[in-house]
Order: C-alpha cells, then sequence, then structure tokens
C-alpha cells in the first residue's frame, strides 16, 4: 500500500513535469515569435501580437507555477502524508481551465494580456463578444480553485503534524527559544507559499469574479483602482511564489549530493518569515504611477521591496555556498542547474530592486527593463530549477544517466537565456516601451539579437524535455522491478 502511494505521488509529479516542459517549449516559440515581429523580420497582425503575448504570459506563469508544485509535491510528501488525490485534482483543473484560456484567446480572440486589468475585459468584450473574455476569465478562476484545493489540504496536512502553521513557519525556535532545528525547509518554505498565495489567489478571485459580474451585466461596476490593487496583489504573489515553491529543489538536491542536511537554523527560519510577510505587502510597487494610490502605500511599497526578495536570497546563496564548500558534491546535471539557477535569481533580482525605486520607476517601469528582469529571475531562476528537478527526478527514480549533449544544452541554456534577458534589458536602457508589437527602426537590433538567443534557448529546451520524456521509461522500468522483487 505505502508504495502504491508513492507510485501515485511520482505518477502525478512526471504528468506535471512533462506538461510543463512541452508547454514551456511551445510558450517559447510564442515569445520568439514577438521578438521576431517587433524586430521586422516577419509581419503578424497586431491584434494576433496581442493573443499571442496573452498566452505567453499566462501560460508561461501558470507552467511555472505548475513546475513549482510539482517539485514541492514530491519533496513535501517526504515529509508529510499527502494524498495523491489532491494533487491529481489540482492537474485536471489546470488542464481544464489552461483549454479554457487557449479556447478564449485563439478562437474568441481574447488579447488582454495575462493581467486582465479591470475594466479592459469587459471593453474588449464589447468589440469581440463576451464569449473570450468569459472563457478566460472563468478558465483562470478554475485554474486558481485547483490551486486553493491543494493549498488548503496541504495547510491541514501541516496543522495536523505540526500543531499549527506557526509551528511550521519555526516560532517555536524564533519565539520561544526551542533549541536545535526547525522544521525540515520544504516544510518551511511550503508553508510560506501556501500562506501567501492563498491570500494572492483570493485577491485574483475577486478581481476576475468583479470583471466577469460587469461583463454579464454592465450596470454592476467596481472601482478599477480597487480592482487593480487586487489584480497586482495576485499577479506579484502568484509570480513570486513559483521561486519559493522552485527553491525547494535546491535545499533538498545540494543536501543530498553533498551528503550535509540543509539546516533550517534560526537565521533560515526568520529569513521565511519575513519573506511571507514582505510578499504580502509590495505588490503596491507595481502601482508606483498611479497618483491616486495615497502615498504611504507606495513609500510601503518601495521600502519592503527592497527588503522582500532579500532574506531568503541571501539564506539560500550562503546556504549553497556553505553546504558546497569542502564538501564532496558531485557536479552533475541536477546540482549545476539548482547552483547556476541561484545565480540567476539573484542577478535577476537586482534589476527589479532598481525598477522598484520610484524615481527610477517613473521612467522605467513601462519600458522592457521590466520583463529584462523577470526573465532573468524567471528563466534562469525557477525555469532552470525545474529542468534540473526533471533530470533529477528521472535519476532519483529511474536510471537516467547523464550525457555530453546534456552538458552542452546547459551552456547553450545559460549562455543564450543572458542574451534575451542582456537584450530585453538594453531595450529598456534605450527607452523602448514594453508590450508593444510594433518596434522603431532604432530599436529592432535589440529584437533581433532577443530572437536569435531565443532560438537557441528554444533548442535546448527541446533537448531538456525529449532526455526528460525519454528517461521517463527509466522511471517507470525501476518500479516494475521493484515491485516484481517485493511480489517475490
Ligand atoms: C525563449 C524564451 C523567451 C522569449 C524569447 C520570450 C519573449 C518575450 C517577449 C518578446 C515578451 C514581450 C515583451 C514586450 O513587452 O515587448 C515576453 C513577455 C513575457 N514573458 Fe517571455 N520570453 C521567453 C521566456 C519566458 C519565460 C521562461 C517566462 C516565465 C516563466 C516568460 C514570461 C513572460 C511574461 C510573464 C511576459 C509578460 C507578458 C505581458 O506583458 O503581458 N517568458 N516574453
Ligand atoms: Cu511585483
Amino acid at each position: 500500500m505505502e508504495t502504491k502511494a508513492r507510485n501515485s505521488i511520482k505518477r502525478g509529479v512526471a504528468i506535471a513535469l512533462t506538461v510543463t516542459s512541452v508547454v514551456l517549449v511551445l510558450m517559447m516559440i510564442f515569445g520568439v515569435m514577438m521578438l521576431l515581429n517587433q524586430g521586422n523580420i516577419i509581419k503578424i497582425p497586431p491584434q494576433l501580437f496581442y493573443q499571442v503575448m496573452t498566452i505567453h504570459g499566462t501560460g508561461m506563469i501558470g507552467i511555472a507555477s505548475l513546475g513549482g508544485s510539482a517539485i514541492m509535491w514530491y519533496f513535501l510528501s517526504k515529509y508529510i502524508h499527502l494524498n495523491p488525490k489532491i494533487f491529481f485534482t489540482n492537474l485536471i483543473l489546470t488542464l481544464i481551465g489552461v483549454v479554457m484560456i487557449l479556447t478564449g484567446i485563439f478562437v474568441f480572440k481574447f488579447s488582454d494580456g495575462w493581467t486582465f486589468l479591470y475594466p479592459l475585459p469587459s471593453a474588449s468584450a464589447k468589440i469581440y463578444g463576451s464569449t473570450g473574455a468569459l472563457l478566460f476569465l472563468f478558465g483562470l478562476l478554475i485554474l486558481g480553485i485547483g490551486y486553493l484545493i491543494m493549498y488548503f489540504y496541504i495547510a491541514a496536512r501541516l496543522i495536523k503534524e505540526y500543531g499549527g502553521l506557526g509551528k511550521s513557519l519555526g516560532w517555536d525556535y524564533i519565539f520561544r527559544g526551542k533549541k536545535g532545528y526547525g522544521p525540515p525547509s520544504a516544510v518551511v518554505a511550503s508553508t510560506m507559499v501556501i500562506i501567501a498565495n492563498s491570500v494572492g489567489i483570493l485577491a485574483g478571485a475577486t478581481a476576475l469574479v468583479e470583471s466577469i459580474l460587469n461583463i454579464l451585466n454592465p450596470n454592476l461596476t467596481f472601482d478599477p483602482m480597487m480592482a487593480k490593487h487586487l489584480t497586482y496583489a495576485f499577479g506579484h504573489i502568484f509570480a513570486n511564489c513559483t521561486i519559493y515553491m522552485a527553491v525547494i529543489a535546491v535545499y533538498e538536491i545540494l543536501s543530498e549530493y553533498t551528503g550535509r542536511p540543509w539546516k533550517s537554523n534560526k537565521a533560515f527560519l526568520i529569513a521565511w518569515n519575513f519573506s511571507t510577510l514582505f510578499t504580502l505587502m509590495i505588490y503596491t510597487h507595481h502601482l508606483l504611477m498611479d497618483f491616486a494610490v495615497p502615498e504611504w502605500m507606495l513609500i510601503i511599497g518601495q521600502i519592503f521591496s527592497y527588503a522582500n526578495g532579500l532574506p531568503v536570497m541571501v539564506v539560500t546563496a550562503y546556504g549553497a555556498l556553505m553546504i558546497v564548500f569542502r564538501s564532496a558534491v558531485k557536479w552533475d546535471f541536477a546540482s549545476s542547474m539548482m547552483y547556476l539557477a541561484m545565480f540567476g535569481w539573484v542577478a535577476g533580482a537586482v534589476p527589479a530592486i532598481i525598477d522598484a525605486t520610484i524615481v527610477v520607476n517613473h521612467v522605467m517601469h513601462n519600458t522592457k527593463w521590466v520583463p529584462g528582469h523577470f526573465h532573468t529571475y524567471m528563466g534562469m531562476g525557477v525555469i532552470a530549477m525545474i529542468f534540473g528537478f526533471m533530470y533529477y527526478f528521472n535519476k532519483t527514480e529511474g536510471t537516467q544517466k547523464q550525457n555530453s549533449v546534456d552538458k552542452l544544452a546547459i551552456a547553450v541554456y545559460f549562455l543564450f537565456f543572458s542574451g534575451i534577458a542582456g537584450s530585453f534589458l538594453y531595450a529598456g536602457k534605450i527607452s523602448v516601451p514594453r508590450r508593444w508589437a510594433e518596434h522603431l527602426p532604432e530599436w529592432t537590433a535589440s529584437d533581433q539579437v532577443g530572437a536569435v538567443c531565443g532560438i537557441l534557448v528554444i533548442v535546448s529546451a527541446v533537448i531538456f524535455t525529449i532526455r526528460y520524456i525519454m528517461g521517463l521509461r527509466t522511471v517507470g522500468k525501476k518500479d516494475q522491478e521493484q515491485s516484481l522483487k517485493s511480489a517475490s
């Protein structure tokens, strides 16, 4: 029975990772399509550009979250008992949501951007009909419900096992002077994510319902400023939480490869507690240009944005350096990916901190500087952690071996993803606006460089994906052998 439960956990994780890698490649192709259009190499109608931009943003954030939750679920299930059905429920609701979103965008021409800012969806519903907007909004809502079900279930399990979410965040050690080390890092990180992301998703769901009601009955109107607060609270927290789920792989994999436990000492616990709080507070950095927002909120947004990522990033980067220092760590695909991803994450935070400064923000925020920042920390941070974990999964649960193509693919991936991010940051520096289908001739060089880099990134992502899907067979074989052994 025990191995049966374990096998269904593994199956769920394997399916989620398969979906993640395939969707990722597809969304990257859409990304290159946008660059080719901005760089004047191909011409697509502006309407299609914005459909592509909407699916690229939604799809990327969505799969980063799916891949991240696969990591969280896989490692958390080693410490507490988890019912595999819950993960499948989330997976199925996600897939239903994705199909609705795809239909809304490609069949019914919804193209308002993944941030669905009220009252944009109602405005475009009047032009293109309400079906597309409703499919998109309901699709996201269903996706969110899937996550809420999973998070509430994990919360209930953590409360049962640890006696409360405060305890699984290590409050006994921080406030009550309990000696020794706190709960496993996977437990601490998961607690942070379920608290922050549940709040974020509930805020997002409220904004979605507002838009849906407004489309169904235009007499029902809502305060657009309030809706913007709810929407960006959701968007910021949801995107942030992808890394807080994926980073669990850094803790677990580096600790396994060095044979040293990743201890949750007091500094580690305090850092995660601060990040829990700050992640909830700082979304107002997306509203720095809204003069109607009370100044004190913007100042909180600015100050705490500096402080937000830092605690966890510092303890993680420092921990990663220390755990490897003078250890007999074996460098292979998984451990190198985790290590490089750490630096991608740190590097991506620097431009964000610059942009969160109010005076800079007024100049930079609507330029490609911003995509430059999040492509660095998502592409070279979160997504790299997910690829690294895919390899680890096949190696640990199966018998896949690394080869020289894998090594080459890692190098190509990081090199050319820096190229994409660099081309975006450079475009930001020369004031190229973000989210414009058409670019002026003096901007197109940066788009063309980005597109070339993008194509090479896609090549390595395709290699990772094919290797992962082929490696899954070794997992199935190993399972079969084990069940035969236990039967005889
Ligand atoms: C081959 C890799 C990729 C390429 C070529 C690419 C390209 C692009 C381009 C051209 C844009 C529009 C920029 C603009 O505003 O003008 C964009 C936006 C975006 N990308 Fe990527 N991207 C890639 C990978 C990723 C990854 C890995 C993620 C996250 C996991 C991601 C998330 C996003 C998001 C959230 C947006 C914002 C959409 C919006 O403004 O509504 N991208 N990307
Ligand atoms: Cu933010």
